[in-house]
Order: structure tokens, then sequence, then C-alpha cells
């Protein structure tokens, strides 16, 4: 069922009181934190190619490129003062206040969640506030500028530093963990994110065929998945989610 938002939230499930949760976000939910989303009006992909800049491919044909993408982004964070939105937050009150186990699932590289005090999470994209090593697959904090000068601390070799997010054509981090996740729990929110790239995108049928979750999308628009979403509910994030995490945690009680 969708409907527009009303200050409270009729859920049309509630999950076991002690049920686990997963949810999956997407740029959507850190737009309102001041950082652009993909594939919307003005998004990041209207601006540069991913082909360019976020392939192992583009890496190797232009290594300096790709890291002036990652350093903008880096920089970005560090100087725009990009923080935690009341989704964000939301979610992370949700992880400390719900009796059974949450987990967030995230595509985005930023580490908003973090920063809004959420633990039980996993970046399948990485975080642009690491380094790995191509050469010996070190992986250390970096939130400066990258380039093909610098050398891995641990194994010396130089030009071989790259940002630790997954790129188009890269397997995604912890799709093993991610995929006993999405089988066993009971509730599965997807916000902020267009279904577009897989396999996040391929969630929510993946629970469908064999996951006993109910499934419920929270985004600005209907997202290419929306079919499959057993309930959903359209706004800005920082509005719904916080709704949704509200009418959740009253039904706990
Ligand atoms: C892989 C890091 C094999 C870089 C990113 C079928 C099956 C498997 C693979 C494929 C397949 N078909 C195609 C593929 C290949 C490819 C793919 O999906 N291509 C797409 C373009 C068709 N996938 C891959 O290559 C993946 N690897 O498949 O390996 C494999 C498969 C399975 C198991 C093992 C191995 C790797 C993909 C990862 C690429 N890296 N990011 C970086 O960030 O710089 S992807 C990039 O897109 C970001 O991570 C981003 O998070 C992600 C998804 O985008 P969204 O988050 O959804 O953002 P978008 O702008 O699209 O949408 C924003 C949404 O928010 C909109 O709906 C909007 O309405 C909403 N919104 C806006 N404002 C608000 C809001 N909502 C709420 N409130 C608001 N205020």
């Amino acid at each position: 069922m969708t409907e527009s938002l009303p200050d409270a939230l009729m859920l049309d499930v509630l999950p076991p009181r002690e049920g686990r949760i997963v949810i999956l976000t997407g740029a959507g939910i850190s737009k309102e934190s001041g950082l652009d989303t993909f594939r919307d009006a003005g998004g990041i992909w209207s601006k540069v190619r991913l082909e360019d800049v976020a392939t192992p491919q583009a890496f190797a044909r232009d290594p300096e490129k790709v890291h002036a993408f990652y350093n903008m982004r880096r920089a970005l964070n560090r100087t725009r003062k990009i923080n935690p939105n009341p989704a964000h937050l939301a979610l992370a009150e949700l992880e400390t206040q719900w009796p059974g186990e949450v987990l967030i699932i995230t595509q985005n590289v930023d580490t908003l969640h973090e920063q809004a005090g959420s633990t039980s999470l996993l970046h399948m994209h990485g975080v642009h506030s690491k380094a790995r090593c191509n050469a010996c697959e070190n992986t250390v904090d970096w939130t400066g500028d990258m380039s093909v000068r610098d050398v891995c601390g641990a194994c010396g070799k130089a030009g071989g530093m790259r940002p630790h997010v997954v790129w188009f054509g890269e397997t995604p981090l912890e799709m093993d963990r991610i995929g006993w996740a999405l089988s066993n729990c009971d509730l599965f929110i997807s916000i902020g994110t267009s279904g577009n790239v897989y396999p996040a995108a391929g969630f929510v049928a993946a629970i469908r065929r064999n996951g006993r979750a109910h499934t419920v999308e929270l985004n600005l628009e209907p997202s290419a998945g929306a079919s499959m979403f057993e309930e959903s509910h359209y706004g800005p994030a920082s509005r719904i989610v916080p709704a949704y995490v509200k009418a959740l945690l009253a039904s706990s009680l």
C-alpha cells in the first residue's frame, strides 16, 4: 500500500517484537545532509561518466582522473561540514531501542551512519575514507587527497593506492553476511535508493523468493523496484524515516 505520509504513521504490517530488521540505504538518505545522489537531475552521473571514474578499467587507464573524482568527494566531506540528518539519527535510535537485531547495509561510501551512532552497519560498496593497496591489499584510513605518487605503508610500493570503494564490475563486500541477513530477517526496509544498481537492487526480489521478511520502501519517489515492495511510504527521508521508526518503536512497547 502506498500513501503520502501523515504524521501519525499507520504501519501495514508489524514485525515480531524480537524480529530481525535489515535496512538497505542508498544515496537518497544522505541527500538532505548535502551530498548529491547519482541519478537524480544534477546528480553525480550527470556530471561525470561512471565508466571514466568508477571502474577498474578507468583506474588502469587514467588513475589521476579517478583520484581527482574521489579527492573531490573526500574534500566535500571535510569542508562542507556534512552532518547526519534526522533519517540517519532515527536509524541509530532504532538500533539502540529495538529489542531485536538491526543491521544497516549501505551502498553509500560516506560515513554518515557511523557519525549518527549506528554500529551494526556494513558498507557493501566500501568507504571513501579508506585506501587500499592494489599490490598487497593493505587497507588504511585516508581522509586527505590521494595520488599515484602515494606509497603503500605496508609493502612500500608506489602508485598502487586506490580508494577502498567497490567499482562497477567488482564484487561488493561482505556478500556472504548479506545473504544470510536477507534470508533470516523479519523486516526489510529500503531507504533512498533508485533500485538501479545490482546486486543491491535485487535484494527485495531475493527476499520475496526465499526469505520471510515484510518488505518496505521509504523513498522520495517510487524506485525501479517499487512493485516488489509490500509496503511503501514516499517523502523526504528526514521526515518519513523518523516517522516510520517512531511507529515501529511504539509497536514494540
Ligand atoms: C557486481 C561506489 C558481480 C562508487 C557504486 C545484475 C546482477 C549483478 C550485477 C549486475 C547486474 N546488472 C548489471 C550489473 C553490473 C553492475 C550494475 O548494477 N550496473 C548498473 C549501472 C546497471 N553492478 C556491479 O558492477 C556491482 N558488482 O555486480 O559484481 C557480483 C554480483 C553479485 C554477487 C557477487 C558479485 C558493483 C556495483 C557497485 C558500484 N559502486 N558505488 C562510488 O560511490 O563512487 S554504485 C553507486 O550506485 C553508489 O554506491 C550508489 O549508492 C549506488 C546506487 O545508487 P543509489 O544509492 O540508489 O543512488 P541513486 O542516485 O541512483 O538514487 C537515489 C534515490 O534516492 C532515488 O530513488 C531518489 O528518488 C531518492 N532520493 C533523493 N532524495 C531523497 C531520496 N529519498 C529520500 N529522501 C530524499 N531527500
